[in-house]
């Protein structure tokens, strides 16, 4: 039987286990990214490990999210990043080169490697056919020492794209109707695999936006084979030798098949709040729009940028809208400015902003109160863009520039001639902005500001966890709920006691009070709990407020892990009924939980409510061992 080609690389990088799905691997990783919102603490956590120098073939650190310089917690972080990378042998890509996935892909990505990541959208660089992994701080903290990742094997999902696409509709109304198709649960425990005879009209940064949200999907990672278009990009990056062929067998088996026909497709249109919650563009035509933001990771490549500016040469942005662009990475942002796009931007009425991630995390540019923002980022989570009942809608930039043009959400086939926009043969390529690490940095020191906090530790697991509940949450939680972002909380993230004070603030104001004054206690929720982002602080900062298991109807796959390697207990309803027999406050108690997690059920017991529930724990044996450890970090001092 033929091999698909996840089998393929992962085969290649199996360091343990036996490659069947959904049974619990150890791979080899390459290379790994982190970011300034989520590494401060990964490099933390690497610190605590006690390893001298990284041990992958490459590990990168960017600053990319926590730009905002309002006081001295993010400079100050960036400092520290900058040293730490220096003194343990990472790459440091400074503040100003751009958002860690363009800049990964262009300058550092390679077919067939494995890549994993502080930051969900790491499978951007499955467009170059790579395995690319989002994961907690501490995985790629282990990775980075040289531990291999664990996962449960994903059953594989082949995407099977012919035809073509029309002028005017792009790689994100793709992805976008993957998603209406698939919805924000239907790539869990998957790894998606584009391949047919569309794929050849695709370039890598196309490829790209497909992998990048395919994180809004659930799914593990997305990829596309590497061939002739990925050699193009590679030489037009200076890195034809990185290249290399890499495609299924001709009879290689999947789990799922589909198919879309790329000649079908109309521009698609994200609604308020969810990216599944997908329309095509020309159904709401018409609805008035205040801000339109092109950027982040999942579209502000060179032919993104370039396109909107040939759009908007000679024009005026509407006058009731502010619109914002900002590059994807300073290779593109010198390319438009060289070849004159960005001086057509500029005269459009455009503020252009920074290479980095900006309004796509709440950095700024909050839209205002009551109005629509339409953007080309992959998520529209309420109140992500910083403005309480925000409406932001996703669409591709083309689609965001006919918007911007008329003041109301607009189908941009209206915009006449296509403009039509090739990959260079050559890019820009000046690497100044990346510090090598020097072949020693033993004596390097580590610079520290202030409100650089140390990982809060974890005692053991006891067999015994009793306490109230404390919350019950529906169905699609985001770490967004949990942990909200934004220009005023983002700078606490080096800070636990501090951002632990912002824990589900905007489900219940309450709660960190209330999980204090109680002494920790446990969390319900429905379907898909805590997808979205990456973020370990959304496992670190309620295990500091002492909350002790979440018990759902379903996890999304990071959150999952990253509560596993904070000993925090994720547990499963047996029967998904069960939610509703549960009321806050209710008194609970799980008893057996060192045999029962290793069996895998636990029995809870309601004394309020007199009930006794059956739940599942869906954890390897490795998990089940961490968790009583107190957390990764315990069991990996541990076996240093
Ligand atoms: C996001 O898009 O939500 C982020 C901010 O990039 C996160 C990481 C973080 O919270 O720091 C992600 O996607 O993992
Ligand atoms: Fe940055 Fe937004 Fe991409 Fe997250 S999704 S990495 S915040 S640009």
């Amino acid at each position: 039987m033929g091999r698909n080609l996840v089998q393929k690389i992962l085969e290649e990088h199996l360091i343990e286990g036996e490659y069947r799905t959904d049974s619990e691997v150890g791979i080899r990783i390459d290379q790994t990214l982190t970011q300034d919102a989520t590494g401060t603490m990964a490099f933390l956590q690497f610190e605590a490990i006690g390893i001298d120098r990284v041990r992958t073939k490459r590990s990168v650190s960017y600053v990319d999210h926590n730009m905002l310089q309002t006081s001295f917690e993010n400079p100050d972080d960036h400092r520290y990043l900058q040293s730490a990378a220096a003194r343990f042998g990472a790459y440091f890509s400074r503040p100003g080169n751009g958002i860690c996935h363009q800049v990964h892909l262009e300058r550092f990505g390679i077919p067939g490697d494995t890549l994993i990541g502080s930051d969900s959208h790491t499978p951007t660089a499955g467009g170059l056919g790579m395995i690319a992994i989002g994961a907690g701080g501490l995985d790629v903290a282990v990775a980075m020492g040289g531990g291999a990742y664990f996962l449960k094997v994903p059953k594989v999902m082949r995407v099977n794209l012919t035809g073509k696409l029309s002028p005017w509709v792009t790689a994100k109304d793709i992805i976008l109707e993957m998603l209406r198709r698939l919805t924000v649960k239907g790539g869990v425990g998957w790894i998606v695999e584009y391949g047919g005879p569309g794929v050849e009209n695709l370039t890598v940064p196309e490829r790209s936006t497909i992998t990048n949200m395919g994180a809004e999907l659930g799914a593990t990672t997305s990829l596309f084979p590497s061939d002739e278009q990925t050699r193009r990009f590679l030489e037009a990056q200076g890195r034809a030798d990185d290249w290399r062929e890499l495609k299924p067998d001709q009879d290689a088996r999947y789990e799922q098949t589909m198919e879309i026909d790329l000649a079908e497709l109309e521009p698609l249109i994200a609604q308020p709040s969810m990216p599944d919650k997908v329309v095509p563009v020309r159904e709401i035509e018409g609805l008035e729009v205040a801000q339109v933001c092109v950027g982040s990771c999942t579209n502000s490549s060179y032919m993104d940028l370039t396109r909107v500016a040939r759009i908007f040469k000679g024009r005026t942005i509407y006058p009731g809208l502010s619109m914002t662009l900002s590059p994807g990475s300073k290779q593109v942002f010198e390319m438009i400015s060289r070849e004159g796009s960005l001086s057509d931007l500029i005269a459009a009425g455009v503020r252009v902003l920074e290479s980095g991630c900006g309004p796509c995390i709440g950095m700024g540019q909050a839209p205002p109160t009551g109005t629509v923002t339409v953007r080309t980022f992959n998520r529209n989570f309420a109140g992500r863009t910083g403005t309480p009942g925000d409406r932001s809608y996703l669409c591709s930039p083309e689609t965001a520039a006919a918007t911007a043009l008329n003041g109301k959400i607009t189908d941009p086939r209206k915009l006449g001639e296509y403009p039509l926009v090739n990959l260079p043969a050559k890019f820009i390529i000046n690497d100044n902005m990346v510090i090598k690490p020097p072949e020693n940095g033993g004596d390097v020191e580590i610079i520290r500001g202030p409100n650089i906090k140390p990982v809060p530790r974890k005692e053991p697991l006891p067999d015994l966890l009793e306490g109230e509940l404390l919350l019950k949450v529906a169905d699609d939680i985001t770490t967004d709920h949990i942990m909200p972002a934004g220009a005023k909380i983002l700078p606490l993230r080096s800070n636990i006691p501090a951002i632990s004070e912002h824990v589900f603030v905007a489900v219940d104001k309450t709660f960190p009070a209330r999980a204090r004054a109680a002494g920790g206690g446990f969390i319900v929720g429905g379907l898909n709990y805590g997808q979205g982002s990456s973020r370990e602080h959304a496992a670190l900062a309620p295990m500091y407020l002492g909350i002790k298991a979440v018990i759902v109807k379903s996890f999304a796959r990071i959150h999952f892990a990253n509560l596993v390697n904070f000993g925090i207990v994720p547990l499963e309803f047996d029967d998904p009924s069960d939610y509703d027999r549960l009321e806050l406050g209710d008194k609970l108690k799980l008893g057996d939980l060192h045999e029962g997690l290793l069996k895998g059920e636990v029995y809870l017991t309601d004394e309020t409510a007199n009930v006794r529930i059956k739940l599942i724990a869906r954890l390897s044996e490795r998990q089940a061992r961490i968790i009583k450890a107190g957390g990764l970090l315990a069991f990996t001092r541990a076996g240093v």
